[in-house]
């Protein structure tokens, strides 16, 4: 991901509709971002070393490169919820967001699902943060990626506007709004690795 993330801004269209092919055609993710690491690199082989306006930091890559699309969190009066939609990147250039944060929660995390140990599906944390791929979007939905929010404030009530704050790699953010919604899924363990929440307000009662 290096040769993206220094490659040159002149991608030509061509080659941009080529990637957005390759996406659309429902080609998995990783494939694409693969595809587009490798194009990147015979262009810039191609083109020789040439300074352009993509060597000022304003040119580069940004989180103001994101919009979220139907943004949406699941409502809830305490604890953890989660918020999705898709994101999408305007921009030549992948973004690759690192952080999260929003004034209704104490913190957030990104998230993304997987296989534990037994078997059933838990989510965690995702290290890597998660990259929008220049052009390209990135779905953020219950049963797979998402924006955490670990410990709210206070209630989120269905109807209201939620603000969230991304952080890309590069230290620039943007503020995207999820609308708070009713919605009885994503109730998904979370499999924290050093978590110090107590997770109170779910009495097991020995049963
Ligand atoms: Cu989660």
């Amino acid at each position: 991901m290096r040769a993206t993330e220094r490659a040159p801004a002149f991608l030509s269209t061509d080659f941009q509709e080529m990637t957005m092919s390759v996406i659309r055609t429902g080609l998995p993710h990783r494939l694409a971002a693969a595809v587009l690491t490798l194009g990147v690199a015979v262009g810039a082989a191609g083109c020789g070393s040439s300074p352009t306006a993509a060597d000022t930091p304003a040119k580069r890559a940004s989180a103001s490169s994101l919009v979220l699309i139907d943004g949406w969190v699941k409502a809830a009066d305490e604890g953890m919820t989660a918020a999705f939609g898709k994101l999408v990147n305007s921009s030549g250039r992948d973004v690759h967001i690192v952080s999260a944060t929003s004034p209704v929660t104490r913190s957030m995390e990104l998230h993304e699902m997987a296989h534990a140990d037994g078997g059933q599906m838990v989510m965690r944390e995702k290290k890597d943060g998660l990259v929008v791929s220049a052009g390209g979007e990135h779905r953020l939905e219950p049963g797979g990626d998402h924006l955490m929010f670990m410990e709210l404030t206070g209630p989120v009530r269905p109807g209201q506007d939620v603000p969230i704050t991304l952080t890309a790699e590069d230290g620039s953010s943007v503020e995207v709004t999820a609308v708070a919604r009713s919605y009885t899924g994503a109730n998904e363990d979370y499999q924290g690795g050093d978590h110090d929440h107590d997770h109170d307000g779910h009495g097991h009662g020995g049963h």
